[in-house]
Protein backbone atom coordinates (compact mmCIF):
# COMPACT_ATOMS: atom_id res chain seq x y z
CA UNK A 1 0.00 0.00 0.00
CA UNK A 2 0.83 3.48 -0.29
CA UNK A 3 -0.03 6.71 0.95
CA UNK A 4 0.98 10.54 1.39
CA UNK A 5 0.55 10.90 5.10
CA UNK A 6 0.72 7.51 7.60
CA UNK A 7 -1.09 8.87 10.95
CA UNK A 8 -0.55 6.91 13.75
CA UNK A 9 -3.52 7.08 16.42
CA UNK A 10 -7.23 8.40 15.96
CA UNK A 11 -7.56 10.25 18.68
CA UNK A 12 -8.58 14.05 18.17
CA UNK A 13 -5.40 14.96 16.56
CA UNK A 14 -4.76 12.11 14.05
CA UNK A 15 -8.40 12.50 12.91
CA UNK A 16 -8.31 16.43 12.37
CA UNK A 17 -4.82 15.58 10.39
CA UNK A 18 -6.44 13.62 8.30
CA UNK A 19 -9.99 15.54 7.66
CA UNK A 20 -8.41 18.36 7.02
CA UNK A 21 -5.85 16.82 4.74
CA UNK A 22 -8.64 15.21 2.80
CA UNK A 23 -10.21 18.60 2.13
CA UNK A 24 -7.24 19.51 0.57
CA UNK A 25 -7.22 16.33 -1.69
CA UNK A 26 -3.96 14.91 0.28
CA UNK A 27 -4.43 11.35 1.38
CA UNK A 28 -3.86 9.66 4.45
CA UNK A 29 -4.06 6.15 6.46
CA UNK A 30 -5.08 6.15 10.16
CA UNK A 31 -3.91 3.14 12.15
CA UNK A 32 -5.21 2.74 15.68
CA UNK A 33 -4.27 0.33 17.66
CA UNK A 34 -7.46 0.03 20.07
CA UNK A 35 -11.28 -0.64 18.61
CA UNK A 36 -13.15 2.38 17.43
CA UNK A 37 -15.70 1.92 20.43
CA UNK A 38 -12.83 1.81 22.99
CA UNK A 39 -11.76 5.43 21.67
CA UNK A 40 -15.22 6.86 21.66
CA UNK A 41 -15.73 6.14 25.29
CA UNK A 42 -13.23 7.61 26.62
CA UNK A 43 -14.25 10.28 28.98
CA UNK A 44 -11.86 12.88 28.59
CA UNK A 45 -11.67 16.90 27.89
CA UNK A 46 -14.51 19.30 27.51
CA UNK A 47 -13.25 22.87 27.11
CA UNK A 48 -12.59 24.05 23.84
CA UNK A 49 -10.49 27.35 22.91
CA UNK A 50 -11.73 29.32 20.07
CA UNK A 51 -8.97 28.54 17.95
CA UNK A 52 -10.22 25.23 18.21
CA UNK A 53 -13.57 25.38 17.48
CA UNK A 54 -12.29 27.23 14.37
CA UNK A 55 -10.23 24.45 13.62
CA UNK A 56 -13.01 22.07 13.99
CA UNK A 57 -15.25 24.28 11.58
CA UNK A 58 -12.79 24.41 9.20
CA UNK A 59 -12.17 21.10 9.26
CA UNK A 60 -16.09 20.63 8.27
CA UNK A 61 -17.30 18.97 11.16
CA UNK A 62 -19.27 21.71 12.99
CA UNK A 63 -22.67 21.17 12.62
CA UNK A 64 -23.41 19.03 15.91
CA UNK A 65 -20.55 21.00 18.07
CA UNK A 66 -22.81 24.38 16.79
CA UNK A 67 -26.13 23.28 17.88
CA UNK A 68 -24.98 21.41 20.98
CA UNK A 69 -22.24 23.00 22.91
CA UNK A 70 -22.29 25.63 25.39
CA UNK A 71 -20.53 28.63 24.94
CA UNK A 72 -19.13 29.86 28.66
CA UNK A 73 -18.31 33.38 29.35
CA UNK A 74 -16.80 33.08 32.34
CA UNK A 75 -15.74 30.94 35.23
CA UNK A 76 -15.70 30.61 39.58
CA UNK A 77 -12.36 30.35 41.43
CA UNK A 78 -13.29 29.16 45.03
CA UNK A 79 -10.40 29.42 47.38
CA UNK A 80 -11.35 29.08 51.02
CA UNK A 81 -14.48 30.60 51.90
CA UNK A 82 -13.76 33.78 48.90
CA UNK A 83 -15.84 33.38 45.76
CA UNK A 84 -14.68 35.09 42.27
CA UNK A 85 -15.84 35.06 39.12
CA UNK A 86 -13.79 35.68 36.33
CA UNK A 87 -15.08 37.47 33.29
CA UNK A 88 -13.55 35.34 30.78
CA UNK A 89 -14.72 37.36 28.21
CA UNK A 90 -14.65 41.22 29.17
CA UNK A 91 -10.83 40.41 30.67
CA UNK A 92 -9.99 38.65 27.47
CA UNK A 93 -10.69 41.44 25.18
CA UNK A 94 -13.95 39.22 23.63
CA UNK A 95 -12.89 35.59 23.75
CA UNK A 96 -15.27 32.47 25.27
CA UNK A 97 -14.70 28.83 25.46
CA UNK A 98 -16.56 26.26 24.10
CA UNK A 99 -18.01 23.02 26.32
CA UNK A 100 -18.17 20.37 24.09
CA UNK A 101 -17.00 17.08 25.17
CA UNK A 102 -13.86 15.15 23.42
CA UNK A 103 -16.00 11.63 23.08
CA UNK A 104 -18.10 13.91 20.98
CA UNK A 105 -15.68 15.34 19.15
CA UNK A 106 -14.12 12.42 18.40
CA UNK A 107 -17.47 10.72 17.56
CA UNK A 108 -18.18 14.24 14.80
CA UNK A 109 -14.01 13.48 13.06
CA UNK A 110 -14.91 9.93 12.80
CA UNK A 111 -18.44 10.21 11.02
CA UNK A 112 -17.27 12.97 8.69
CA UNK A 113 -13.90 10.59 7.58
CA UNK A 114 -16.14 7.44 7.20
CA UNK A 115 -18.76 9.33 4.99
CA UNK A 116 -15.55 10.41 2.95
CA UNK A 117 -14.40 6.85 2.94
CA UNK A 118 -11.23 8.05 4.73
CA UNK A 119 -8.69 4.97 5.52
CA UNK A 120 -8.98 4.11 9.31
CA UNK A 121 -7.38 1.43 10.00
CA UNK A 122 -8.77 0.13 14.20
CA UNK A 123 -7.50 -3.00 16.09
CA UNK A 124 -3.67 -2.39 14.03
CA UNK A 125 -1.43 -4.22 16.07
CA UNK A 126 2.44 -4.30 16.23
CA UNK A 127 2.67 -0.39 14.47
CA UNK A 128 6.51 0.20 13.95
CA UNK A 129 8.09 2.67 11.68
CA UNK A 130 10.62 2.07 9.17
CA UNK A 131 13.01 4.35 7.32
CA UNK A 132 12.03 7.23 8.97
CA UNK A 133 15.59 9.28 7.93
CA UNK A 134 14.94 8.38 4.05
CA UNK A 135 12.30 10.08 1.84
CA UNK A 136 10.06 7.15 1.78
CA UNK A 137 9.45 6.52 5.22
CA UNK A 138 7.28 3.12 5.55
CA UNK A 139 4.72 1.98 8.67
CA UNK A 140 4.06 -1.83 9.29
CA UNK A 141 1.47 -3.27 11.52
CA UNK A 142 -0.52 -6.85 11.89
CA UNK A 143 -4.03 -6.96 11.53
CA UNK A 144 -6.44 -10.24 11.63
CA UNK A 145 -2.64 -12.06 11.61
CA UNK A 146 -1.75 -10.94 8.52
CA UNK A 147 1.35 -8.38 8.18
CA UNK A 148 0.62 -5.11 6.30
CA UNK A 149 3.41 -2.34 5.07
CA UNK A 150 2.36 1.24 4.06
CA UNK A 151 4.93 3.64 1.92
CA UNK A 152 4.41 7.07 2.79
CA UNK A 153 5.95 10.81 2.27
CA UNK A 154 5.32 11.83 5.67
CA UNK A 155 4.43 9.68 9.07
CA UNK A 156 2.65 11.46 11.53
CA UNK A 157 2.78 10.40 15.23
CA UNK A 158 -0.69 11.23 17.05
CA UNK A 159 -0.51 8.00 19.20
CA UNK A 160 -0.44 9.56 22.46
CA UNK A 161 1.67 9.70 25.95
CA UNK A 162 2.69 5.86 25.65
CA UNK A 163 2.58 5.31 21.91
CA UNK A 164 5.88 3.97 19.67
CA UNK A 165 6.65 7.27 17.24
CA UNK A 166 8.22 9.35 20.00
CA UNK A 167 10.92 6.74 20.52
CA UNK A 168 12.44 6.84 16.72
CA UNK A 169 13.91 9.80 17.77
CA UNK A 170 17.27 9.06 18.55
CA UNK A 171 18.10 9.35 21.96
CA UNK A 172 21.16 11.44 21.21
CA UNK A 173 18.60 14.08 20.35
CA UNK A 174 15.62 13.81 22.33
CA UNK A 175 15.11 15.96 24.70
CA UNK A 176 12.57 14.89 27.59
CA UNK A 177 11.33 17.32 30.13
CA UNK A 178 8.90 16.28 32.82
CA UNK A 179 7.12 16.90 35.76
CA UNK A 180 4.94 14.45 37.90
CA UNK A 181 2.65 16.49 40.52
CA UNK A 182 2.60 13.86 43.75
CA UNK A 183 -1.53 13.58 43.28
CA UNK A 184 -4.05 12.32 41.02
CA UNK A 185 -7.60 13.66 39.70
CA UNK A 186 -10.48 11.27 40.57
CA UNK A 187 -13.11 12.07 37.89
CA UNK A 188 -17.05 11.22 37.71
CA UNK A 189 -19.55 11.71 35.17
CA UNK A 190 -23.50 11.45 35.90
CA UNK A 191 -26.62 12.25 34.10
CA UNK A 192 -27.69 14.87 36.83
CA UNK A 193 -27.91 19.09 36.59
CA UNK A 194 -24.70 20.38 36.38
CA UNK A 195 -24.33 22.47 39.98
CA UNK A 196 -23.66 25.53 38.24
CA UNK A 197 -24.11 27.50 34.85
CA UNK A 198 -19.85 28.02 34.59
CA UNK A 199 -17.13 26.22 35.64
CA UNK A 200 -16.65 26.12 39.49
CA UNK A 201 -12.45 25.77 40.47
CA UNK A 202 -12.08 24.80 43.98
CA UNK A 203 -9.24 25.17 46.17
CA UNK A 204 -9.83 23.13 49.25
CA UNK A 205 -7.74 22.06 52.46
CA UNK A 206 -9.35 19.24 51.77
CA UNK A 207 -8.21 19.31 47.95
CA UNK A 208 -9.14 20.55 44.75
CA UNK A 209 -12.61 20.14 43.42
CA UNK A 210 -13.89 20.90 39.67
CA UNK A 211 -17.25 21.35 39.28
CA UNK A 212 -17.86 20.89 35.24
CA UNK A 213 -20.01 19.66 32.94
CA UNK A 214 -20.87 17.99 29.39
CA UNK A 215 -24.70 19.75 28.50
CA UNK A 216 -27.63 20.67 30.71
CA UNK A 217 -28.46 17.40 32.10
CA UNK A 218 -25.16 15.51 32.19
CA UNK A 219 -21.89 16.99 34.59
CA UNK A 220 -18.48 16.49 35.34
CA UNK A 221 -17.09 16.46 38.48
CA UNK A 222 -13.31 15.80 40.01
CA UNK A 223 -11.33 15.89 42.98
CA UNK A 224 -8.09 15.90 43.95
CA UNK A 225 -7.13 12.60 44.98
CA UNK A 226 -3.81 10.54 46.34
CA UNK A 227 -2.14 9.10 43.37
CA UNK A 228 -2.56 5.22 45.08
CA UNK A 229 -6.58 5.60 45.43
CA UNK A 230 -8.14 3.34 44.56
CA UNK A 231 -11.35 3.57 42.05
CA UNK A 232 -13.19 0.76 44.37
CA UNK A 233 -12.89 2.54 47.41
CA UNK A 234 -15.12 5.39 45.98
CA UNK A 235 -18.78 4.57 46.01
CA UNK A 236 -21.02 7.09 44.38
CA UNK A 237 -22.16 8.18 47.73
CA UNK A 238 -18.73 9.21 48.96
CA UNK A 239 -17.80 10.69 46.05
CA UNK A 240 -20.77 13.00 46.16
CA UNK A 241 -20.13 13.36 49.93
CA UNK A 242 -16.80 14.48 49.44
CA UNK A 243 -17.66 17.15 46.74
CA UNK A 244 -20.18 18.54 49.24
CA UNK A 245 -17.33 19.29 51.70
CA UNK A 246 -15.11 20.89 49.65
CA UNK A 247 -17.98 23.13 47.90
CA UNK A 248 -19.23 26.55 49.49
CA UNK A 249 -22.59 25.30 51.35
CA UNK A 250 -25.03 27.04 49.39
CA UNK A 251 -23.30 25.69 46.33
CA UNK A 252 -23.08 21.96 48.07
CA UNK A 253 -27.10 22.37 48.85
CA UNK A 254 -28.18 22.78 45.11
CA UNK A 255 -25.83 19.68 44.39
CA UNK A 256 -27.75 17.58 42.37
CA UNK A 257 -27.02 13.81 42.97
CA UNK A 258 -27.29 10.28 40.86
CA UNK A 259 -25.55 7.71 40.00
CA UNK A 260 -22.16 7.78 37.99
CA UNK A 261 -21.84 6.94 34.62
CA UNK A 262 -18.26 6.91 34.32
CA UNK A 263 -15.39 6.92 37.17
CA UNK A 264 -11.81 7.72 36.81
CA UNK A 265 -8.05 8.10 37.82
CA UNK A 266 -5.77 10.34 36.50
CA UNK A 267 -2.52 11.10 37.94
CA UNK A 268 -0.94 14.50 36.86
CA UNK A 269 1.76 15.30 34.43
CA UNK A 270 3.92 17.72 33.14
CA UNK A 271 5.70 16.57 30.14
CA UNK A 272 7.37 18.11 26.49
CA UNK A 273 9.51 16.22 24.08
CA UNK A 274 11.87 18.55 21.90
CA UNK A 275 12.42 18.51 18.92
CA UNK A 276 8.60 17.73 17.96
CA UNK A 277 10.26 15.93 14.60
CA UNK A 278 12.80 13.77 13.19
CA UNK A 279 13.32 13.20 9.77
CA UNK A 280 10.15 12.70 7.88
CA UNK A 281 8.55 12.05 11.49
CA UNK A 282 6.24 14.54 12.84
CA UNK A 283 5.01 14.22 16.50
CA UNK A 284 1.54 16.17 17.37
CA UNK A 285 -0.62 16.14 20.51
CA UNK A 286 0.13 14.12 23.61
CA UNK A 287 2.64 11.90 21.83
CA UNK A 288 4.51 15.23 22.47
CA UNK A 289 3.37 17.20 25.30
CA UNK A 290 0.88 16.22 28.63
CA UNK A 291 -0.42 19.10 30.74
CA UNK A 292 -1.61 18.87 33.78
CA UNK A 293 -5.83 18.81 33.13
CA UNK A 294 -6.34 21.84 35.24
CA UNK A 295 -6.26 24.34 32.76
CA UNK A 296 -7.73 22.71 29.96
CA UNK A 297 -5.40 22.69 27.84
CA UNK A 298 -4.58 18.82 25.89
CA UNK A 299 -6.68 18.80 23.58
CA UNK A 300 -6.34 22.52 22.85
CA UNK A 301 -2.63 22.07 22.43
CA UNK A 302 -3.13 18.94 20.23
CA UNK A 303 -5.59 21.35 17.74
CA UNK A 304 -2.91 23.73 17.75
CA UNK A 305 -0.22 21.44 16.86
CA UNK A 306 -2.59 19.68 13.90
CA UNK A 307 -3.04 23.76 12.65
CA UNK A 308 0.98 23.93 12.11
CA UNK A 309 0.69 20.22 10.26
CA UNK A 310 -1.74 20.37 8.50
CA UNK A 311 -0.60 23.97 7.10
CA UNK A 312 2.93 22.53 6.29
CA UNK A 313 1.89 19.40 4.74
CA UNK A 314 -0.81 21.52 2.60
CA UNK A 315 1.86 24.16 1.58
CA UNK A 316 4.32 21.26 0.79
CA UNK A 317 1.91 19.46 -1.74
CA UNK A 318 0.51 22.82 -2.98
CA UNK A 319 3.45 24.88 -3.57
CA UNK A 320 7.17 22.71 -2.85
CA UNK A 321 7.29 24.87 -0.03
CA UNK A 322 8.60 23.08 2.50
CA UNK A 323 9.08 25.92 5.17
CA UNK A 324 6.25 24.98 7.44
CA UNK A 325 7.72 21.72 7.33
CA UNK A 326 11.61 22.46 8.60
CA UNK A 327 10.26 24.69 11.39
CA UNK A 328 7.11 22.43 12.54
CA UNK A 329 8.81 22.01 15.91
CA UNK A 330 9.91 25.66 16.97
CA UNK A 331 6.12 27.04 15.72
CA UNK A 332 4.53 23.98 17.65
CA UNK A 333 7.37 24.84 21.11
CA UNK A 334 6.63 28.06 21.63
CA UNK A 335 2.81 27.65 22.50
CA UNK A 336 3.66 24.44 23.92
CA UNK A 337 6.14 25.79 26.77
CA UNK A 338 3.13 28.80 27.47
CA UNK A 339 0.46 26.32 27.65
CA UNK A 340 2.74 24.38 29.79
CA UNK A 341 3.59 27.06 32.08
CA UNK A 342 -0.23 28.04 32.40
CA UNK A 343 -1.47 24.61 33.53
CA UNK A 344 1.40 24.22 35.94
CA UNK A 345 0.72 27.38 37.72
CA UNK A 346 -3.36 26.52 37.89
CA UNK A 347 -2.46 23.53 39.21
CA UNK A 348 0.37 24.93 41.79
CA UNK A 349 -2.24 27.72 42.65
CA UNK A 350 -5.39 24.78 43.20
CA UNK A 351 -3.86 22.20 44.96
CA UNK A 352 -2.99 20.81 47.76
CA UNK A 353 0.92 19.66 48.23
CA UNK A 354 1.02 17.35 51.16
CA UNK A 355 5.08 18.12 51.85
CA UNK A 356 4.52 22.23 51.72
CA UNK A 357 6.36 24.16 54.13
CA UNK A 358 4.51 26.70 56.32
CA UNK A 359 6.14 29.36 53.98
CA UNK A 360 4.91 27.81 50.52
CA UNK A 361 1.59 27.68 52.47
CA UNK A 362 1.04 31.18 53.12
CA UNK A 363 2.60 31.91 49.59
CA UNK A 364 0.08 29.88 48.09
CA UNK A 365 -2.83 32.05 50.00
CA UNK A 366 -1.23 35.19 49.28
CA UNK A 367 -1.32 34.15 45.35
CA UNK A 368 -4.76 33.43 45.65
CA UNK A 369 -5.61 36.55 47.30
CA UNK A 370 -4.29 38.75 44.48
CA UNK A 371 -5.92 36.43 42.15
CA UNK A 372 -9.14 37.28 43.75
CA UNK A 373 -8.49 41.16 44.32
CA UNK A 374 -6.63 41.96 41.02
CA UNK A 375 -8.52 42.50 37.76
CA UNK A 376 -4.72 42.61 36.21
CA UNK A 377 -4.14 39.12 37.98
CA UNK A 378 -7.57 37.71 36.08
CA UNK A 379 -6.77 39.22 32.95
CA UNK A 380 -3.64 37.09 32.99
CA UNK A 381 -5.72 34.14 33.70
CA UNK A 382 -8.53 34.89 31.33
CA UNK A 383 -6.15 35.75 28.48
CA UNK A 384 -4.13 32.06 28.82
CA UNK A 385 -7.40 30.22 29.45
CA UNK A 386 -9.36 31.28 26.14
CA UNK A 387 -6.23 30.34 24.63
CA UNK A 388 -3.07 32.40 23.22
CA UNK A 389 -3.25 33.29 19.40
CA UNK A 390 -1.90 30.51 17.01
P1 LIG B 1 -5.04 10.60 22.41
O1 LIG B 1 -6.43 11.10 22.59
O2 LIG B 1 -4.37 9.95 23.55
O3 LIG B 1 -5.05 9.63 21.16
C1 LIG B 1 -3.94 8.82 20.82
C2 LIG B 1 -4.45 7.59 20.09
O4 LIG B 1 -3.34 6.82 19.65
C3 LIG B 1 -3.62 5.44 19.89
N1 LIG B 1 -2.34 4.72 19.98
C4 LIG B 1 -1.87 3.89 19.02
N2 LIG B 1 -2.37 3.53 17.84
C5 LIG B 1 -1.64 2.66 17.09
N3 LIG B 1 -0.45 2.13 17.49
C6 LIG B 1 0.09 2.47 18.67
N4 LIG B 1 1.25 1.96 19.07
C7 LIG B 1 -0.63 3.39 19.50
N5 LIG B 1 -0.40 3.94 20.70
C8 LIG B 1 -1.44 4.73 20.98
C9 LIG B 1 -4.40 5.46 21.18
O5 LIG B 1 -5.17 4.28 21.33
C10 LIG B 1 -5.27 6.70 20.99
O6 LIG B 1 -6.50 6.41 20.40
O7 LIG B 1 -4.07 11.77 21.95
P2 LIG B 1 -4.35 13.08 21.04
O8 LIG B 1 -5.14 12.72 19.81
O9 LIG B 1 -3.06 13.77 20.91
O10 LIG B 1 -5.35 13.97 21.94
C11 LIG B 1 -4.94 14.55 23.14
C12 LIG B 1 -6.12 14.66 24.11
O11 LIG B 1 -6.77 13.43 24.18
C13 LIG B 1 -5.68 15.10 25.52
O12 LIG B 1 -4.71 16.09 25.46
C14 LIG B 1 -6.86 15.66 26.35
O13 LIG B 1 -7.82 14.67 26.61
C15 LIG B 1 -6.36 16.24 27.68
N6 LIG B 1 -7.45 16.72 28.54
C16 LIG B 1 -8.03 17.96 28.34
N7 LIG B 1 -7.64 18.74 27.31
C17 LIG B 1 -8.27 19.94 27.06
O14 LIG B 1 -7.88 20.63 26.12
N8 LIG B 1 -9.32 20.40 27.84
C18 LIG B 1 -9.77 19.68 28.89
O15 LIG B 1 -10.75 20.08 29.52
C19 LIG B 1 -9.10 18.42 29.21
N9 LIG B 1 -9.50 17.66 30.24
C20 LIG B 1 -7.88 15.92 29.61
C21 LIG B 1 -8.92 16.44 30.45
C22 LIG B 1 -7.34 14.66 29.84
C23 LIG B 1 -7.81 13.90 30.88
N10 LIG B 1 -7.24 12.61 31.04
C24 LIG B 1 -7.98 11.44 31.27
C25 LIG B 1 -5.87 12.40 30.67
C26 LIG B 1 -9.38 15.68 31.51
C27 LIG B 1 -8.80 14.43 31.75
C28 LIG B 1 -9.32 13.68 32.96
C1 LIG C 1 -13.68 18.57 31.88
O1 LIG C 1 -14.84 19.00 31.71
O2 LIG C 1 -13.41 17.38 31.73
C2 LIG C 1 -12.62 19.52 32.30
C3 LIG C 1 -12.89 20.87 32.35
C4 LIG C 1 -11.89 21.76 32.74
C5 LIG C 1 -10.66 21.27 33.09
C6 LIG C 1 -10.38 19.92 33.01
C7 LIG C 1 -11.37 19.04 32.62
O3 LIG C 1 -9.70 22.15 33.49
Amino acid sequence: MRTQVGIIGAGPSGLLLSQLLHLQGIDSIVLERQTMKHVLSRIRAGVLEMGTVDLLHKAGVGKRMNKESRVHEGLDIVARDKRCRIDLEKLSGGKVVTIYGQTELTRDLVDARRASKGKLVYEAGDVDIHDIDSDSPRLSYLKDGKTFEIVCDFIIGCDGYHGVSRKQIPENILNEFERSYPFAWLGMLSETKPVSNELIYVSHERGFALCSQRSETLSRYYLQCQLDEKLEAWSDERFWQELGRRLPEETANRLETGPSLEKSITPLRSFVAEPMQYGRLMLAGDAAHIVPPTGAKGLNLAASDIHYCSNALIEYYRNNNKEGLNNYSTNCLQRVWKAERFSWWMTNLLHNFADDSPFEKRLREAELNYLIESEAAQRVLAENYTGLPY
